[in-house]
Parts: C-alpha cells; structure tokens; sequence
C-alpha cells in the first residue's frame, strides 16, 4: 500500500493537517491538548492517564503505516485527562531505521502539532552509558546529539533548539519524584545497537543515553512550536558498558519489568501539567 508521504512532492504538512482531520472525523474529538509517543516500556501509561474516548487503527490515517512488528496494531487513542485536557496517544512509531525516510519518521508528531497539541511527550527504551544507572531507571531527556546525519527540517529554516527539552517540564517532574535524573539522549540511526568504541566515543561527547528514535521527532516539534518533554526508560547498560551482549530480549524483558512502575510515574506527571 502507498503512503502519501512517498511523494516527494507532497507537502508533509498539508498530508498532516489531513491526518489530523481524519483523527477528529474518527474520534469525534476536534482538537487535542498533549500529545504522547509511547515507546518501549511505556505503553501502558496509556491506561493510566485518562478515559480512552476513541481508538483508532492507525493505518487508516493518512500517512501512518502499518507497524513492522508482526501482529502489532498500531492504535491512536484520544484520552480524557482528569483535568478536562485532550490527550492523543501514538501507540506505535515509524523508526528512522526501517529507512522510510524522515518524513514518515516524524509525521505522528507534525499530525499531533496538526490537532492542536501544544506539548510532545516523547518517550522512548534507550541503553545508558552511567554505569551507576540500573536498568529500569527513567531519565529525564535534558538535550540530544542527532547522530542520524539527517534533519526533519527541509529548506533554509534554521530553527533553534536551546532548551529543546522543556525545563517547565522538567522541573515539574521532578516535583513528582525529586529523584529523577537526566542526561543527554543520543540518537543513533540503528537498527545495531552501539560497538564499545561508539559507546566510548558518545561517554566523551557528553552523552548518557543511546538509542534509535526521539532526537528527529524532537527536532519536528519544535519546528511545530510545541513545548518538547523526552522521557527514557534506561534498559541497558549500553554496549562494554555491561560486560555481557546485549539481547534485544533482555531489553524487552527490563521494559516489562519496568513499565508499571514508570507508566505510573508519567500518568501523575501528566496528571500536573
Ligand atoms: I531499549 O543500547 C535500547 N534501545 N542504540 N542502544 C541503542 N538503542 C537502544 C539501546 C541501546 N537499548
């Protein structure tokens, strides 16, 4: 099936103002406060945060597409916050390393700009270079090194990214658990995880987390003048960090361990906003 988005003369936003059309037609909700991209360990903040008014399958949206795990749907839901705010879920994003290009990889977030939403929460699995870092603890993102080489932006748009990631945001997190700690998240085009020299070389680029989404879709938001929180589950030390190989297994597992605890967390951050 085509996506809209292959063309290259299609203009992604005017393909994203009719996402954002078809997710109201849909849900019946016009317009969205918050927007939130779950990542690994995150999905079930979902059920956490609020009333599902409507679920959608996201590929019958224009511009979304099927997610390439099998047997995986991928949903939209519009929730009713506690607070009378909207919040529009993305249940599955397009990785930049499935190679659909950057277009795809950020048009969750330009729809969610497109339905109104004034915050991006991105959340995401990633490995951590701290080695005082378990597995299983959330990080706050505080700023990012975009590795990919590539850019969401296109054209002469030199946007500015001091404060990417919302101090507001930020500190009002930590009045929820005042031990949170944050790092910068490196965004690397996988899909292979990290060698030890790569880990080595972002340890001294001043980086504390690596992983494979959330720097570009960032970057989109901010272009859409949203207000940009990143959340990242650490699930892994990353490679030579930890002395044994990392198994996409194992992160799975930490994931599950992990995600009530933190979903918990995000529902009563966002329950503050
Ligand atoms: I979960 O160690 C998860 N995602 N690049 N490296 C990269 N992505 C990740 C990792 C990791 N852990």
């Amino acid at each position: 099936m085509s996506n809209p988005l292959e063309d290259p003369k299609a203009n992604p936003f005017e393909i994203a103002k009719l996402a954002a059309a078809a997710i109201a037609e849909k849900t019946g909700v016009e317009q969205h406060d918050i927007a939130l991209t779950l990542g690994s360990g995150w999905a079930k903040a979902a059920d956490l945060i609020g009333e599902t008014v409507a679920s959608v399958n996201a590929v019958e949206i224009p511009g979304f597409s099927a997610p390439v795990v099998e047997g995986h749907v991928a949903t939209i839901r519009s929730i009713l916050l506690p607070s009378g705010k909207r919040a529009l879920v993305l249940g599955a994003r397009t990785h930049y390393y499935e190679g659909h290009g950057v277009r795809r990889t950020v048009h969750g977030v330009r729809t969610a700009a497109a339905t109104g939403a004034k915050i991006m929460i991105l959340t995401n699995g990633s490995g951590g270079i701290k080695d005082h870092w378990a597995p299983g603890t959330p990080v706050l993102i505080s700023d990012h090194i975009n590795l990919t080489a590539d850019s969401p932006i296109e054209g002469a748009n030199f946007v500015d990214l001091t404060d990417l990631y919302s101090k507001r945001l930020r500190e009002l997190s930590r009045t929820v658990d005042s031990s949170l700690d944050e790092g910068v998240y490196v965004q690397f085009r996988g899909p292979h995880y990290e060698t030890p020299a790569e880990v080595q070389m972002v340890k001294h680029m001043g980086g504390h987390l690596v992983g494979m989404s959330t720097a570009l879709e960032a970057i989109a938001a901010r272009e859409a003048g949203m207000e940009v929180m990143g959340f990242s589950l650490m699930t892994n030390l990353a490679a030579g960090i930890q002395t044994t190989p990392l198994s996409h297994h194992e992160v799975l597992a930490a994931g599950k361990e992990a995600e009530p605890r933190i979903s918990a967390l995000l529902a009563e951050i966002i329950a503050k906003i």
